[in-house]
Parts: C-alpha cells; structure tokens; sequence
C-alpha cells in the first residue's frame, strides 16, 4: 500500500529571521495574508499555534475565544483550506518560564492545564480532533531544579486532564531532546508513546516526528518513523533537516542529507502514510539570509524535494533489491541507492 500525501505548515514557517543575536530582517506579513499564499505553494492544511487562530487569547473569555476560532474556520473555508491541528503555546508566557504541565508552581500548572483547555475548544472550533503537545519547557537546565519521576506524573495528571475534558480529542505528541531546554523529559519517540500508555486513554496518544529534532537526539528520523508506524501512532510529521548537533535549524527537506531524506519519504510510502488523514508537515524555515521575496521558497522546494524522492522511491526495482538483500550484498544496494539518488 503506497501514501497518500497531502502538505501543511504552519504561519510561523514564513518567519522574519529574527534569531537570538540579531532582529528580523524581513517584514512581518499578517496571517490573513499568508494564508493566501498556501495554495500557490501547493499546501492544502494549516497548523496552528492556539494563538495563530485567536491572538491574545488570555485577555478573552472561553466564549469569545470559541467564536474567534469560529470566524478563522470560516476563513479558512474561504480560502479551500484546513486546519491539521492546534498546539497550546506554553513557552511563552511568564507563567511557563519554569516549564508548564511540570511547573513546580501549582498556579502555574493550574494556567497550563486551562490554556490546554482553550487550545482544545480551538481545535474543535476549527474542525480538527488533532492537538499537538510539543513540551517546549518540560524539562530542566539544571537536574535538581525538579524530579523527573514527578514530572512524568505531572505530564501524565495534565494530559488525562484534556483527555477527559473531550472525548473525542487526539494528541500528537513532538518529541525534542533539548532546546529550549537542557535536557527535555520527553525527547524521543519511545518516551512519547510510552508516556501515552500510562495515561487513562493511550488509544488517543500519538507522536508527531520531528526529522531535526530526531537528529539533535543522535538518531534516524525514517527509524523513529518506522518505530512509531509499528505501533500505529505516527498521526503527523515536521519533516525538515539538521545538520549535526547545533541550534534548531528547521532546514528545508533534504539540505543536508538526501539520503536521509529520501528514507523518511520512503518508509512513509511503504506504510501507507495519509491513507487514514495523516498530512506531511514541513516545518522548515527560511534561512536569515534570504531576501523578502523568495522566503517562501523553503516550503515550495521542501515539498518539490519529496515528490522527487518519492518519485525515485516508487521507481526502484523491487526484485533487484530483495535480490541484493537476500544475498547480503550491501555493496551493491549501496551503491544502487546512491545512483538512484544521482538520477543514473
Ligand atoms: C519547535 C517546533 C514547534 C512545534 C509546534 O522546535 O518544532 O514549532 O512543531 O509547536
Ligand atoms: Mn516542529
């Protein structure tokens, strides 16, 4: 069974380039306008941070909040989009400094839970089950700030919260070893979905791969996928690409290491990735150097990028490879795969 694949990003993929040593150096576009540039870039879905969808959110009332998300849904329609999913922002507000569901400060877990709430009452407002929990701050910079057996409680005491506050609702947990943390509580695909299993409701608990943030923790990203394949829970990707262990690069698919790449939409294929709704998601950002007008690019030539590699992907012969496997000549399907990515 091959994928089926539709593209989505999300508004803080088109980005002014500011980083943490230098200002932005492109202007700001509004997200009304961004959202007109989804389809020429050949993206039919949107994520959502809760607050893309409704701005200052913590000055509204829970009504105000849902009939906010409510005239967003209907711009979106407007525009033959749709929302994937909606992820509380809880890196933010001096409330999460020292991290949200796993705060040592009751008060500041208590706003956590209830701004979850609200990015819930979005989604639903939006016509997505899908919830996105990256765990930006759950961690620590230094160990003996907090207790990582009670911080897994705490995580898991948070998420049955949402679970049971909708019945319906999913969550794609995104896993990421550190940035900007030190050390993440939940920074691969095993934690993610083993955290799952301890809540009141592990049926609705996936993940959500992040390529780069697979490499910042010294693994394959097609691995995880395939780990996350094997038990069902792979419900979105952030396809992008790394280079080593530094910053959070966001770069566009396929950069730096093709073959990697080319993994990634190969096992995606295989499994039939997209046949029960999953998108492809790219969240890759534009590099500071690059000028106003092509800042876009990244996401167009992401997405070229994976139709080609899974062009190449469909195209290998399957008999030659099992041929090659069957007599252990790794040599060959080596070479084979390294020409295939060549075009010969
Ligand atoms: C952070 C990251 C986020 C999440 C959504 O590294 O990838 O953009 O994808 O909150
Ligand atoms: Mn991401």
């Amino acid at each position: 069974m091959t994928g089926e694949f539709r593209f989505t990003f999300g508004p803080w993929n088109i980005h002014e380039g500011a980083d943490p040593f230098g200002p932005p150096v492109r202007k700001s576009r509004a997200f009304s306008e961004k959202l007109t540039i989804y389809k020429e870039l050949g993206f039919d879905g949107v994520q959502f941070h809760d607050d893309d969808a409704v701005p200052e959110m913590n000055d509204l009332s829970p009504e105000q909040i849902i009939a906010q998300a409510g005239q967003m849904r209907e711009t979106l329609d407007d525009h033959g989009l749709v929302a994937e999913f909606v992820a509380p922002r809880l890196w933010e507000d001096p409330r999460t400094i020292d991290g949200a569901y796993t705060s040592n400060d009751p008060e500041c877990r208590h706003y956590a839970l209830e701004r979850s709430k609200r990015a819930i009452d979005i989604a639903n407002a939006l016509g997505t089950d899908l919830i996105v929990l990256w765990l930006a701050r759950e961690g620590t910079y230094l160990r003996e700030a907090k207790d990582s057996r009670v911080a897994v409680e705490r995580l898991v005491e948070a998420i049955n919260a949402m679970l049971e506050y909708d019945p319906q609702v999913r969550f794609a947990i995104e896993p990421k070893p550190n940035e900007p943390m030190d050390q993440a509580y939940i920074p691969t695909t095993g934690h993610a979905i083993a955290l799952g299993f301890l809540t009141v409701a592990p049926e609705r608990i996936g993940v959500n791969i992040e390529s780069a943030h697979v490499v910042l923790a010294g693994l394959d990203p097609s691995d995880e996928m395939g780990f996350a394949l094997a038990h069902g829970k792979l419900w979105s990707v952030h396809l992008n690409d790394q280079n080593g262990l530094k910053f959070d690069q966001d770069r566009s698919f396929g950069a730096v290491d093709l073959r990697r790449a080319f993994n990634q939409v190969r096992i995606l294929d295989r499994y039939g990735y997209g046949r029960s709704g999953e998108w492809v998601g790219l969240d890759v950002k534009a590099l500071r150097t690059q000028k106003d007008d092509v800042a876009t690019r990244h996401l167009s030539n992401s997405r070229t990028v994976f139709l080609k590699l899974l062009e190449i992907s469909r195209s290998l012969d399957d008999e030659k490879l099992e041929a090659m496997i069957g007599e252990r000549d790794y040599e060959a399907l080596d070479l084979y795969i390294v020409q295939s990515l060549l075009g010969e």
